[in-house]
C-alpha cells in the first residue's frame, strides 16, 4: 500500500485534523526512532510519527505503530540492535514483499505465469531454475536428460533469459534469482538482459542467492570446490557493489538447513556464522565492509514451531548487528541490519490430506510476519506431491494477501515485544545460537566447520532424531501419524513434458550458436579461462579480470551457461562430496519411546536378523540419487534409519546416471536399490535404471522408490519395474519391513 492510499483509506486523516502532535520524548532511542519513522513515513517535522502512524479500529481503539516500555532507552524497531525490526515504521509504511518462488517448463511458460501472478497481487519476482542450470549444464548435455525443465525453468543462454523477462520492466520489478553453483553465467545473463532491455545497471534491483557455503552443507547444487567458489563470490560482491547499488549480492540461507533437518538453533547459528565468513572473504579480497554489508541479505525457513520461529527472527537481527559491530566495526548503520526473506517450511507439508497444508502454511506465514520478515514465499498445498498448479499457487499467494489486506496485522511492529515468554525465548535462542557460532569460530570459521564435516553431521543427526520423533508419535503430524484418513483424494498435479521442453531448448541452443559471432564468443571464453587460472582474486568491480564482468561479456557474446561454466571448470574442477551416514541417532530415540513403538522397532530388528540367518548375510540396500537432484535429506535419513535397523547400507554418490547406479549395485551385490527422487525426474530415470540392470543381467535386483512422487505416477512406475513406492510420511520402520518383504529369498 502506498502511504497516500493508506492515509486516505484509514483513520489517519481524521487523526491528523483532530490531534496535532507534540514531541515530548527525551530518551535517545525514542528520538532516534522518531527521526527514522518520520523520514520513512515522510510525515513532516510538524508531526509525531507515533501518532501519524496510529491506526484506529472500528471500535475507535488505537493501534500504535509500536509499543514499548517506559524505560529510558526502550527497545524499538529501526534502532540498534534491531531485535524489533530493521525499519522504524515496519509494515505500517510498507508491508513485506509478497514474493512467490516460481519457474517451470520453458522460459515462455514461466514468463506467462509471472505476468499472471503479478496482475493478481504478487509484488516481486523470484525465479526457480531447473537443476541442469544450477549445476552448469546446458539442456543438451547427456547427464541431464531427465531434469530439463522439471524443477524450474531452464536457462541456456541470454536468449532464454530475454524471453523469461519479456514484457517485464527490470528497472521497476525487483527479481530474486535462486542460483548458487551456476551463479556467474546466470547473473551475467540477467545483467545482459537488463542492459539489452535498456536499463542501466544502477536500476537493476533484486537478489541473487549466491550462498555457496550452505550448498556444501545441505543443498548440493555446487559446481566448483569451496575455495574457487568463494573467489567467484568475492568478485560478484565487488562488481555489484561498484555498479549495482540496488542489488542484494547474496541471500545467506538458513532455509535449506531447516529443510535438511536442522533445528532452530543450528539454522540460526550456522547461518549467522556463514554471514560472518562472507564478510571476512570480502575483506580478504580487498573490499570494504561498508561497501558490501548493506546489501547482504538473509533467508530463513519458518516451520510450525510458532513461538520459536518468531523468536528466531528477533534473535537473528540482534545477533547479526552485535557480531557485525564487534568483528568489523562498520560506520554505516545499514551494515548492521539483517534484512530477510522467509519461506514457509516445505518439509512440514504432507502428501496425506493435503488441504491441511493450507492451514499449516497460514500459521507459518503468521510467524514469519510477526517475526518481521521483509519478503515472503508461502508454499502451495501440493508441495509434497509436485510443483504448484495455478490453483494451489493462487491459494498460497492469497494467504499473504489476506494477512496483508484483510487483517490489522500490518499496523503494529513486533507485537510480541515485551511479552515475558517471547523475550525469554528470544534470549534463550540467541544464547543457543551464539554457542553454535562459538563452536564454529573455534574450528576456524564456517569454511573449516564445513570441511571438517561437523556442520553437515550435526544437521543430519537433528534430521534423524526428528524422523524418529515422528515415527514414535512424540511429534504429531495430523493426517500422517495421527488422524490418518482411510482413503485419500487424488489432487491435481502440474505435469511437464520433459522431452518436449528439452527438444525446444536444444533447438534454441543450436540456433543461438549458429547466429553468434564465433570469434567474439571464443575470445570471451578464453578471457574467462585465463582469469579463472589467476592465483590472485580480482574482486575489484572495475578490474578487467573481474569474473562477473567477464561473464557478462561472454553472455552478451551468446556463450551458453554450459560453456561459461566449463571455461572455469577447466582450472577449478568439479567438487566431489563425501558420503557418510549418521549412526545410532534413530535407534536412540526408541530407548525412551512408548512400548508400542518399541515393539515395532524390535519387530523389524528381529525380521532383519531372521533374514540374515536364513540368507547368510544382511539385507543390503544401495540408496541412490540419480540426475541433478541434490535434495538428500530423505536419502540420508533412510540410510541412517535402515542402518540402525540392521541393513547393510551403501550410500550412492549424488548426481549419478542410471548406468552408474546400476553398475554400483552390481559391483556391491546389493539386494535392493532405493531410488530417492525429490525433483520430478523419476518418470525417465526409473525406466532407464531398469533397462541398465537388464543389460547387466541383474534384473533380480529389487527397485523401490521414495520421495516426492505423485500417486498418479505410481502405476507407471510399477509397470516400468518398481517393486514398491514409499511416499512422504512413511515411517522408517514400515519402509524397512516393506523392503524386506520384497527381497526374493534364496539368492546368496
Ligand atoms: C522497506 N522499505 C522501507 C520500509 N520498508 N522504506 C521505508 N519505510 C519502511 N518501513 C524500503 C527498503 O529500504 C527498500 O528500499 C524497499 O523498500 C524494499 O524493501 P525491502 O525490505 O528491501 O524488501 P525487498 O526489496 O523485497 O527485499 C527483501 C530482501 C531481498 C532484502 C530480503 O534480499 C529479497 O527480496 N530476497 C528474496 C530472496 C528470495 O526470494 N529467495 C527465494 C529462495 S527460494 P532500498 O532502496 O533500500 O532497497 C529457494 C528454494 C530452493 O531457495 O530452490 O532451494
Ligand atoms: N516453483 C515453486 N516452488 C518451488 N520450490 C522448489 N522449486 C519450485 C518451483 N519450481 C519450493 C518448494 C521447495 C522449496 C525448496 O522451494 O517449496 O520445498
Amino acid at each position: 500500500l502506498t502511504a497516500a492510499k493508506r492515509a486516505s483509506s484509514s483513520h489517519l486523516t481524521r487523526l491528523h485534523s483532530r490531534r496535532p502532535s507534540a514531541l515530548p520524548f527525551s530518551s535517545t532511542n525514542l528520538d532516534e526512532w522518531t527521526r527514522l519513522a518520520r523520514k520513512e513515513s515522510k510525515c513532516g517535522d510538524e508531526n509525531d510519527p507515533m501518532q501519524y502512524l496510529t491506526h484506529f479500529t472500528p471500535e475507535d481503539l488505537k493501534l500504535r505503530p509500536v509499543y514499548h516500555d517506559s524505560s529510558d532507552a526502550p527497545e524499538l524497531p529501526g534502532v540498534y540492535p534491531y531485535k524489533r525490526g530493521p525499519y522504524a515504521s515496519m509494515y505500517t509504511m510498507r508491508p513485506w514483499t509478497i514474493r512467490q518462488y516460481a519457474g517451470f517448463s520453458t522460459a515462455e511458460e514461466s514468463n506467462k505465469f509471472y505476468k499472471k501472478i503479478m496482475a493478481a497481487g504478487q509484488q516481486g519476482l523470484s525465479v526457480a531454475f531447473d537443476l541442469p542450470t544450477h549445476r552448469g549444464y546446458d539442456s543438451d548435455s547427456p547427464r541431464v536428460t531427465g531434469d530439463v525443465g522439471m524443477a524450474g525453468v531452464p536457462i541456456d543462454s541470454v536468449e532464454d533469459m530475454k524471453i523469461l523477462f519479456g514484457g517485464i520492466d527490470l528497472s521497476k520489478v525487483s527479481v530474486s534469482m535462486t542460483m548458487n553453483g551456476g551463479v556467474l553465467p546466470v547473473l551475467a545473463m540477467f545483467i545482459a538482459t537488463g542492459e539489452e532491455q535498456g536499463c542501466t545497471l544502477n536500476q537493476l534491483a533484486g537478489t541473487i542467492q549466491n550462498d555457496i557455503l550452505k550448498e556444501f552443507m545441505v543443498r548440493n547444487t555446487y559446481i566448483y570446490p569451496p575455495k574457487s567458489s568463494m573467489r567467484a563470490i568475492a568478485d560478484i560482491f565487488g562488481f555489484t557493489s561498484t555498479h549495482m547499488p540496488k542489488y542484494n549480492s547474496i541471500s545467506i540461507s538458513g532455509y535449506h538447513m531447516q529443510e535438511a533437518g536442522a533445528d532452530a538453533k543450528l539454522e540460526l547459528g550456522f547461518t549467522i556464522a556463514d554471514g560472518i565468513e562472507y564478510v571476512r572473504t570480502a575483506e580478504k579480497a580487498g573490499l570494504k565492509v561498508d561497501d558490501i554489508a548493506p546489501r547482504l541479505s538473509f533467508f530463513f525457513a519458518i516451520g510450525t514451531n510458532y513461538y520459536v520461529e518468531i523468536a528466531k527472527l528477533r534473535a537473528a537481527r540482534k545477533l547479526w548487528a552485535e557480531l557485525m559491530k564487534k568483528n568489523f566495526d562498520p560506520k554505516n548503520p545499514k551494515s548492521l541490519l539483517l534484512r530477510t526473506h522467509c519461506q514457509t517450511s516445505g518439509y512440514s507439508l504432507t502428501e496425506q490430506d493435503p488441504y491441511n497444508n493450507v492451514v499449516r502454511t497460514a500459521i507459518e506465514a503468521m510467524a514469519a510476519v510477526q517475526g518481521g520478515t521483509q519478503s515472503l514465499h508461502t508454499n502451495s498445498l501440493d508441495e509434497a506431491i509436485g510443483l504448484p498448479t495455478e490453483f494451489s499457487a493462487r491459494i498460497a499467494r492469497n494467504t499473504q494477501l489476506i494477512i496483508q489486506e484483510e487483517t490489522d496485522i500490518c499496523k503494529v511492529a513486533d507485537p510480541w515485544g515485551g511479552s515475558y515468554m517471547m523475550e525469554k525465548l528470544t534470549d534463550d535462542l540467541y544464547d543457543e545460537a551464539m554457542s553454535v557460532i562459538n563452536e564454529v569460530e573455534e574450528l576456524g570459521g564456517m569454511t573449516e566447520a564445513i570441511n571438517s564435516g561437523m556442520a553437515k553431521l550435526r544437521i543430519e543427526e537433528s534430521a534423524t532424531k526428528k524422523q524418529a520423533r515422528i515415527d514414535t508419535q512424540e511429534d504429531v503430524v495430523v493426517g500422517v501419524n495421527k488422524y490418518r484418513l482411510e482413503d485419500e483424494d487424488i489432487v491435481d498435479v502440474l505435469s511437464i513434458d520433459n522431452e518436449a521442453v528439452r527438444i525446444s531448448q536444444v533447438d534454441r541452443i543450436n540456433e543461438t550458436k549458429k547466429n553468434r559471432d564465433e570469434d567474439r564468443a571464443q575470445a570471451a571464453l578464453d578471457a574467462l579461462k585465463k582469469a579463472g587460472a589467476l592465483e590472485e582474486s580480482t574482486s575489484d568491480g572495475n578490474h578487467p579480470s573481474n569474473l562477473l564482468a567477464l561473464a557478462v561479456e561472454a553472455a552478451k557474446a551468446r556463450c551458453t551457461v554450459g560453456e561459461i561454466s566449463d571455461a572455469l571448470e577447466h582450472t577449478w574442477g568439479r567438487h566431489v562430496p563425501d558420503t557418510s551416514v549418521v549412526q545410532g541417532a534413530y535407534a536412540a530415540t526408541y530407548t525412551g519411546a512408548s512400548s508400542k513403538s518399541k515393539g515395532e522397532y524390535e519387530k523389524v530388528l528381529g525380521a532383519v536378523s531372521e533374514f540374515e540367518e536364513s540368507e547368510g548375510r544382511r539385507p543390503r540396500i544401495l540408496v541412490a540419487k540419480m540426475g541433478q537432484d541434490g535434495h538428500d535429506r530423505g536419502a540420508k535419513v533412510i540410510s541412517s534409519g535402515f542402518s540402525d535397523l540392521g541393513y547393510d547400507v551403501d550410500v550412492g554418490p549424488l548426481f549419478q546416471t542410471p548406468r552408474e547406479v546400476a553398475q554400483q549395485a552390481v559391483d556391491n551385490d546389493v539386494h535392493v536399490i532405493g531410488v530417492s527422487s525429490q525433483a520430478a525426474g523419476h518418470k525417465s530415470l526409473v525406466p532407464s535404471l531398469v533397462n541398465e540392470l537388464k543389460d547387466m543381467g541383474a534384473e533380480d535386483i529389487v527397485i523401490v522408490c521414495g520421495g516426492v512422487i505423485p500417486p498418479q505416477d505410481y502405476e507407471f512406475l510399477y509397470e516400468a519395474g518398481a517393486h514398491a513406492i514409499f511416499g512422504p510420511g512413511t515411517r522408517i520402520t514400515d519402509a524397512a519391513m516393506g523392503v524386506l518383504e520384497k527381497i526374493p529369498r534364496g539368492k546368496v
